[in-house]
């Protein structure tokens, strides 16, 4: 066997062969001292070895026809990734071969993998999927984000409540990474500006810093599809400029040298966890802008080569290299663009700040006004004082304009205003990513609407040719094809396999809807999905479940405006009913949460400690006669979500409307054949339309209904005392009747929602409660209950990351369509001699 073939070769001797080789060669283990790590990390290698390759040939085909989408993100969940990339080779059935013959166990192995937790939620999330789309789409991406060395933390409970755990991802190795120490950028902050002539005689700035990191380039391929592009994933890792500063040692003060080390390696230690305050998070500041120096200077690095010089970047830049900023977090790419541009490359303002609005555009992931950042602008002021003179240069010529258009309106003046004057002064990031990108978008239609009638009003009116909607989507390679392959194998039965990659070909379902056949096969798979939950569930948190019961979940982030407190509320009122009713008989239902409350915020740590308290008393409650389990599965990430979707009958998508700024999660379990029992909320709305009325549970108050009973004066206490089920089920909680008679433990969260409801649960709460016996009707009826299940996945298509993609790239980065290279055939080393006999040419990839 040629040597070539055992980097590349896709049948089960040549990957047999590739993975004793790595066994040996990578790991340095002889089989009678490898461990299940090994054989993860064997294998990993040789799925790499092939990844390689086509990242190689991928990475040439860009150089024809220079034009890469540059997607800036301080958050990343792309999930384990030996299964998905195994899948997007097409040999995961080659592989199963390889280890069932070693009698390896192939779920032990790739049980090995730890998740790179490098992201809070949806957002983090939507950018892997959004780079899973573009490499599959071919349309060549650089995904830049930080190399956190502490993911997101791992979530155990104890005694109900939540404690967190740090995440080491990268102990024992990431396979998946290519260091790239050539690759490197230095990072300053603090010190100050001073302006100078140069030789030009021309009044220049020049910042005087007085610190100094580096940033290191760790690259992961992320492979499309079937096919044959790759997109880049390139996480920075932050070092000390050098392993020691010399002046200070050869000064004699090595504690201070090595100090200096450390506070460089922290900028890039920890993520931080969203839904707290971050105001003032000095190194949260220092991460950001770290992220979007390294990301703006290996860009501009790359455009240069790409297109042949610094000369061309005015007129090439914005054509061929969109800037896409996910959210506002690396929204200080603007001003560091402007830096570099008229700073170091000696451009004019003008035309710096051409190019600097033609490259980015801005997508805002919440309307939450607490989620809206700003930095104070002192703290940013001396961290980066020349990023602030430009912001502060920005915000005057763009009021100047302002003031031409609508003179005499200070209000207008003011709330468009890069900085916050009304007390103490902050950037607005939001404000910054409008003025400075050509194009603003929300993530759902509601969002979108809300955004231009809220919070971006004044942007929008200015320049509403500006503003767009793009609906999220999911992968369906990772939320169908991995997490359910059953599902996926019926479907290609079905249609063929197509689907993957044309996900509204789905609809090709309908046709089967009313199959009893079909129907027959359909609910097997569920059940067996959610057998396995069942087993997982018994296993981690030692709960047994009845898998014919109804599963019915909410997995997300913990936060008060999800409401999994209505949740909660609803699951006490039918326990109530159940000990007080004999003659109450509920549709069994096992009621399942998953989900991680930030570290600070107390009243989502209290919401997880009660869904543990009331699942104590409702789980052993012998008068519940098995109807009702409740169950909370720690540690929810992409790894655990894989038995999680496909498992699902019934999904809680039950945010207080004009909340939730799309939702993912709401298309993943549709996508998996669950129901929907949702508000009019985010993409709920959308999936609602596509699935079909009939098809979705629609419940509560309109986002405008909302508002307006926030505008007359909302009560939650009259509500409480108008229904007699809700008070007693307040009563009770107040009662310690859940808290072994503790009467304070859920005081705060009682008090909360009697005297604020700032999320609207007391008002919801009769809709919810009634909405779920729709459920329970229509989920007796289990033909008809099959027959939506399926059509919510055959009407599901639209909400694939691909059709986003596309989107963004004709309406947004104004793209050609891309053509997927084909795989070359014959030998992959053919002609390398060659090239590197005439040495490099871009160095940047
Ligand atoms: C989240 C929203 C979700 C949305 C994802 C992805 C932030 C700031 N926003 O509703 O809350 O689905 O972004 O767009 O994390």
């Amino acid at each position: 066997m040629e040597s070539e073939d055992s980097h590349t070769g896709l049948t089960v001797e040549a990957l047999k062969r590739s993975f004793l080789e790595n066994l040996i060669y990578i790991r340095g283990k002889h089989p009678r001292s490898a461990t299940q790590h090994d054989y993860y990390m064997a294998m990993a290698h040789t799925v790499r070895d092939r990844i390689l390759q086509r990242w190689v040939a991928s990475a040439q085909g860009v150089l024809s026809n220079p034009s890469v989408v540059i997607y800036l993100s301080a958050e990343y969940l792309p999930g384990p990734q030996l299964v998905n990339n195994l899948l997007n080779l097409g040999i995961l059935d080659e592989v199963r071969e390889v280890v069932q013959d070693l009698c390896l166990d192939f779920q032990q192995l790739v049980d090995q993998e730890q998740e790179p937790g490098l992201g809070n939620g949806g957002l983090g999330r939507l950018a892997a999927c959004y780079l899973d789309s573009m490499a599959t789409l071919g349309i060549p991406a650089v995904g830049h984000g930080i190399r956190y060395e502490f993911g997101m933390f791992e979530q155990q409970i104890r005694d109900g409540w939540q404690v967190e755990v740090a995440d080491p991802w990268l102990q024992k190795g990431n396979p998946w990474e290519l260091p790239r120490p050539g690759i490197c950028y230095e990072v300053k902050f603090g010190g100050r500006t001073e302006q100078f002539l140069d030789d030009s005689g021309r009044q220049r700035t020049r910042w005087i810093p007085d610190q100094l990191v580096k940033g290191v380039a760790y690259d992961q391929p992320l492979m499309g599809y079937r096919g044959n592009s790759v997109a880049l994933l390139r996480l920075w890792k932050s070092e000390a400029v050098a392993a020691f500063d010399f002046e200070i040692f050869s000064a004699g003060d090595y504690y201070r040298a090595v100090e200096a080390k450390v506070i460089s390696e922290n900028i890039s230690k920890v993520l931080y966890p969203n839904d707290e305050p971050e105001q003032g998070k000095k190194l949260r500041l220092q991460q950001q802008y770290f992220l979007v120096s390294c990301a703006i200077q290996n860009s501009l690095r790359l455009v240069q080569e790409l297109i042949g010089g610094v000369g061309r970047i005015p007129t090439e830049m914005a054509r061929r290299f969109p800037v896409q900023l996910n959210d506002t977090h690396p929204s200080l790419a603007i001003p560091e663009l402007m830096r570099l541009l008229v700073d170091e490359h000696a451009m004019e303002w003008e035309a710096a700040w051409k190019v600097s609005q033609g490259v980015f555009s801005y997508t805002n992931h919440t309307l939450l006004p607490e989620a809206l950042e700003k930095w104070p602008v002192d703290l940013l002021g001396s961290l980066l004082p020349r990023h602030l003179e430009i912001i502060q240069e920005i915000n005057q010529r763009f009021l100047d304009q302002v003031r031409l258009r609508y003179p005499r309106d200070d209000g207008k003046l003011e709330r468009l205003s890069l900085i916050d004057e009304t007390g103490p002064r902050y950037v607005r990031m939001a404000n910054l990513s409008c003025v400075g990108s050509h194009h603003v978008n929300g993530v759902a239609e509601l969002h979108t609407e809300l955004m231009k009638r809220g919070a971006f009003r004044d942007f929008f009116e200015l320049e509403p040719q500006n503003f767009s909607n793009k609906t999220n989507g999911v992968t369906p390679r990772r939320f169908i094809a991995v997490d359910n392959p059953d599902l996926a194998s019926l479907i290609d039965e079905q249609l063929g396999t197509g689907w993957l990659i044309d996900l509204e070909r789905l609809r090709g379902l309908e046709a089967v809807a009313e199959d009893p056949g079909f129907h027959d096969q359909w609910s097997r798979i569920k059940m067996a999905n959610k057998q396995r939950l069942a087993r997982v569930i018994e296993d981690r948190v030692k709960i047994a479940v009845d898998p014919e019961s109804l599963f019915d979940i909410q997995a997300k982030r913990i936060h008060e405006y999800k409401r999994q407190h209505l949740n909660v509320l609803h699951i006490m009122a039918l326990y109530w009913r159940l000990k007080t009713d004999p003659t109450f008989d509920p549709v069994p239902r096992t009621f399942i949460f998953a989900g991680k409350a930030a570290p600070g915020y107390f009243m989502a740590k209290l919401i997880i400690k009660l869904i543990h308290s009331v699942g104590d008393v409702v789980n052993r409650d012998p008068a519940v006669r098995e109807r009702l389990k409740v169950v909370f599965l720690p540690n929810f990430n992409v790894k655990n979500a894989q038995s999680i979707f496909p498992a699902a009958d019934l999904s809680e998508q039950i945010s207080t409307a004009g909340k939730e700024a799309s939702g993912t999660g709401n298309m993943k379990f549709a996508m998996n054949g669950a129901l929907t029992i949702g508000t009019f909320d985010g993409a709920n709305i959308e999936i609602r339309e596509a699935v079909g009325e009939e098809n979705f549970f629609l419940f509560g108050l309109t986002a405008e209904e909302v508002a307006a009973l926030k505008a007359s004066g909302y009560q939650p206490r009259n509500y409480c005392a108008a229904n007699d089920l809700m008070r007693e089920v307040f009563d009770l909680l107040a009662s310690g009747f859940f808290s072994g008679g503790d009467r304070e433990l859920f005081r705060p969260l009682i008090n909360s929602l009697l005297d604020h409801d700032e999320f609207m649960v007391l008002a919801d709460f009769d809709a919810y409660a009634e909405c779920q016996q729709l459920v329970e009707r229509e989920f007796t009826d289990r033909e008809n209950w099959t027959r939506k299940s399926i059509l919510n996945v055959a009407r599901i298509g639209r909400f694939s990351s691909d059709r986003a993609v596309e989107e963004y790239r004709q309406d947004i980065w104004h793209m050609d369509s891309p053509t997927i290279p084909t795989s070359k055939s014959g030998d992959f080393l053919e002609g390398l001699e060659d090239e590197v006999r005439k040495g490099p040419v871009d160095t940047s990839f």
